[in-house]
């Protein structure tokens, strides 16, 4: 049912930073904004937002927000009106997004029950493999481990409760299957168990229907006064677009939740949904789900979505993203052979491979910044990617002193490489000259350091 969701990398408001990178790329070249220059961008913006599939009524008021600021601060025909009309847009959307607090990194305090809710199909059953898959990676990352408890309580579906008990196993952590049939007493019981067995976090799994239905409300009630979860979180599917938030209202209503989880943002989405959650609940988007695997989830969080939106790239993301997956050693011994201001063939295989180790060129480039407008089309970054798996392959089949003293490769030791690596020696020459580009590069580097 899920496969025509395209694989994409986390692709969420790119659609957006695309439009807003559009209009607002024209500004730096303006400093003083007319009326009628202010109320073009703002019909710009507008209609960007629409097309994103914000709803109405919210496109409505952010532009309202943003026009009282501009006139509040007499924007127009001030100096560096353009300047303080892209502050006040980007504050604006990070209140849309934020809230009037920002609401910090969430995370969860224990011990504590997590109650799980959301339609079928949305995404409740992953995403609690995924929590608790994040949070196992956290603890161990600091040497420490967590007692984590996943139980079910979907007697809905006949293979719901199997699939969590899988996942539990693929994923290290306990699973709990209660014999008692009916979901409130059932609850209770792996509540029961998680307490007596002193774990530090159960999540539980509630059954979804297709659509919201009354019955299904009601058995989610009737749970949470039950056990009173510490903590209730709704899973969204984020293809449902402006539908979700109002699935979300009823779920509020009837039952209440502290934060959602969006999931499926890897699938074409345009982040209408995400862009208003806030705005529309008053609750805070948590997590964001970008896959099928345990290790697609994110920390949702809105400065940063704003930057991105904005063009401003995610530098932080992408550090962080790098600092998990780099090994400190191999980072060191790079940031050394620059402050030399040498790099062998060996350093340049190993730039390769971090980028390689970040996932992909298109993954790497989106997180910096101005690439917003500076559009990479999809063409481009396959190439890349391909180019760099290429280059791989090249310096692998040289020999150790090749890699150190390019100067020695001929004719035919070029040949010999072409073949082992299965390229042409014209690839094996264009290698060579990007890594000619790189060592001026860091050359150019050491110097301005000094
Ligand atoms: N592409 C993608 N697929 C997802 C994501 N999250 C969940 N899925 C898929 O969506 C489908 C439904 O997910 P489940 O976790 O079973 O959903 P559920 O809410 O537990 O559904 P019920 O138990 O039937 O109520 C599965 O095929 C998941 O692999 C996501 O972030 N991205
Ligand atoms: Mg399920």
């Amino acid at each position: 049912m899920f496969k025509n969701v395209t694989k994409k990398e986390f692709n969420m408001f790119d659609f957006l930073s695309q439009k807003f990178s559009s209009i607002f790329s024209r500004l730096k070249t303006q400093t003083r904004l007319t009326e009628d220059g202010v109320k073009d961008i703002l019909q710009k913006v507008h209609d960007a937002l629409l097309e994103a599939d914000v709803p109405y009524d919210i496109v409505q008021n952010f532009i309202e927000e943003v026009r009282k600021e501009v006139v509040g601060k007499k924007l127009v025909h001030s100096l560096n009106s353009s300047e303080m009309l892209l502050k006040i847009v980007q504050d604006k959307l990070l209140f849309f997004m934020a809230g009037s607090t920002s609401d910090g990194a969430f995370s969860f305090q224990m011990p504590s029950v997590v109650m799980v809710e959301g339609l079928q199909g949305s995404g409740k059953t992953t995403t609690i493999a995924k929590l608790a898959y994040a949070l196992k990676e956290q603890a161990q990352s600091r040497g420490k481990s967590r007692r984590i408890l996943l139980a079910s309580v979907d007697f809905y579906r006949p293979a719901a409760i199997d699939q969590l008990e899988i996942l539990a196993q693929k994923v290290g952590v306990d699973f709990y299957r209660s014999p008692l049939t009916d979901p409130v007493e059932a609850a209770h019981d792996c509540v029961k168990k998680f307490q007596n067995d002193l774990y530090d976090i159960l999540f539980l799994d509630t059954a979804g229907r297709l659509h919201v239905d009354a019955t299904m409300l009601e058995e989610l009630k009737k749970i949470d006064m039950r056990i009173k979860p510490k903590y209730k979180l709704l899973v969204i599917d984020a293809m449902t677009g402006q539908e979700s938030l109002k699935i979300a209202q009823v779920f509020e209503e009837k039952v209440g939740f502290m934060g959602a989880i969006l999931t499926k943002m890897d699938s074409d989405t345009r982040g209408g949904a995400a862009f208003a959650f806030r705005y529309a609940l008053k609750k805070p988007i948590l997590y964001v789900a970008t896959g099928e695997k345990p290790a697609d989830l994110e920390v949702f969080k809105p400065d940063r979505m704003v930057s991105r939106i904005m063009g401003m790239g995610d530098l932080q993301t992408l550090l962080e993203k790098a600092e998990e997956k780099i090994k400190k050693g191999e980072q060191e011994a790079l940031s050394k052979s620059f402050a030399r201001g040498k790099i062998s063939l060996e350093d340049f295989a190993q730039q390769i491979d971090m980028v390689g180790k970040l996932g992909s060129l298109s993954s790497v480039v989106k997180y910096l910044p101005g690439m917003g407008s500076f559009k990479m089309t999809p063409e481009m970054l396959e190439k890349g990617d391909k180019e760099m798996k290429r280059f791989r392959a090249i310096i692998r089949s040289m020999t150790p002193k090749e890699r150190l003293y390019t100067k020695i490769l001929d004719a035919s030791r070029k040949a010999r490489i072409a073949a082992g690596a299965g390229v042409t020696v014209a690839d094996v020459n264009m290698l060579l000259t990007r890594f000619e580009q790189s060592q001026k590069f860091v050359k150019l580097f050491k110097n301005v350091g000094k």
